[in-house]
């Protein structure tokens, strides 16, 4: 029978992939759209003809459980969230509200529709669950590499707010057996990776100064270390931690660590420029309090699930690069013929 499955945070970088994989499976894909006019379907515009649409919003009990009861579906991912970890700081309370708040709503949308009653234990519904957990919220690390029993010490509101979502999925799954599994997801990126990012901000600037549009980058923490991989492998392990016998939560990482500097040098290195020539160092666009090193042990999740990576950092950073400076090339020449005809 066909598998249906609800992705909330559809018109995000990750949402448009798991939505590309979970239709090649054969799944029938609704996602959840907030407000009217979602500018940011444009991600997802080729796939609209394939997929399903509900509204809904996190910060909405009540919407949410429509939602899970018109959609009935066999897997909800809940990846929708306020991702941009320096916004955090600013909106802390939205933050909050979203990451960690709506996560429970969400879980309540399920066993509310699932019929699971509170005052049971050890139930279970149907819906298997999948939560968006984070490595912000090993914080300020105690040991390397971070693995599933790797104490949290979140660095920012966005960590703490994940960090309940983390414990209320787990807490859901203790308390009334329902399928609830958190993927403690290291940084992922791609062509669609948001363009505050630093990835994406590199890769851009990269293709706008080959061009000659622009002359100089600005970056806050170039010693800032991360474990970075492609957004098209990581939703691969969320749908295949929906399909274990039993929930449990999962790392999932590259085991890679490499340095902000190591992204420039290998971006600029792709078009045959020298960062140093470009970067500027913005102390506005350091944190409040940093992250300073990440790096994943995912060896249960090789181990039990069989993931795998295909894309490293060098190749993942030149996909990024080669893809915006083939979107800048295409702009530019479209600039040049409408200035042409206005002749
Ligand atoms: P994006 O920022 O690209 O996407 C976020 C999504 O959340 C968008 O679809 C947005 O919708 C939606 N959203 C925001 N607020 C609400 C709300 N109140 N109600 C409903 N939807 C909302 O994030 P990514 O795709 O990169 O990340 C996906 C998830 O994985 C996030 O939860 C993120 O925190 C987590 N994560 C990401 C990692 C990464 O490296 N990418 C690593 C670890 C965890 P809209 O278009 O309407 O704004
Ligand atoms: P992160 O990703 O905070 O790890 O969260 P981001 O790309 O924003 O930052 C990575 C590191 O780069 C340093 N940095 C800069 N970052 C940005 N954005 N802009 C800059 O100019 C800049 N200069 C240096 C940062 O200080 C940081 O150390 C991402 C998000 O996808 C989260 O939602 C997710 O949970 C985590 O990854 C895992």
């Amino acid at each position: 029978m066909t598998k249906r499955a609800l992705i909330t945070g559809v018109t995000g970088q990750d949402g448009s992939y798991l939505a590309e994989h979970l239709l090649s499976l054969g799944y029938q894909v609704w996602g959840l759209i907030r407000g009217q006019a979602n500018p940011r379907k444009s991600r997802i515009s080729r796939l609209m003809a394939d997929l399903s649409f509900v509204d809904g919003d996190l910060m909405d009990q009540g919407s949410l459980v429509s939602a899970v009861d018109k959609v009935q579906p066999d897997e909800v991912y809940n990846l929708a969230a306020i991702s941009f970890v320096p916004l955090s700081w600013q909106q802390a309370e939205l933050t909050a509200e979203v990451n960690g708040m709506g996560v429970l709503r969400v879980l309540e949308a399920i066993r509310m529709v699932c019929g699971i009653d509170k005052s049971r234990t050890a139930s279970s519904g149907q819906i298997r669950f999948y939560q968006a957990s984070s490595s912000e919220m090993f914080g300020k690390v105690i040991e390397t590499p971070q693995h599933e029993t790797t104490i949290f010490h979140p660095r920012s509101p966005y960590g703490v707010a994940k960090s309940y979502g983390h414990f209320i999925t787990r807490n859901y799954r203790e308390s009334f057996g329902m399928y609830g599994v958190s993927g403690i997801l290291f940084n992922h990126e791609s062509p669609r990776r948001g363009a505050e990012f630093v990835t994406r901000k590199i890769s851009l600037a990269v293709a706008q100064i080959k061009l000659g549009l622009q002359d100089k980058l600005r970056l806050g923490n170039l010693d800032a270390v991360r474990d970075w991989g492609f957004a098209g492998d990581y939703v691969r392990a969320m749908h295949l931690m929906l399909q274990q016998d039993e929930a449990t939560d999962y790392v999932v990482g590259t085991g890679r660590m490499h340095s902000v500097r190591d992204a420039v040098r290998i971006a600029f290195g792709a078009v045959g420029m020298r960062w140093e020539d470009h970067v500027v160092i913005d102390p506005r666009l350091v944190r409040p309090a940093e992250v300073e090193t990440l790096c994943a042990d995912s060896s249960r999740a090789r181990a039990e699930l069989g993931w795998r990576t295909t894309v490293d950092f060098e190749q993942l950073m030149h996909m990024m690069v080669e893809s915006d400076l083939r979107q800048a090339e295409q702009e530019q020449r479209y600039a040049d013929l409408a200035l042409a005809s206005s002749w």
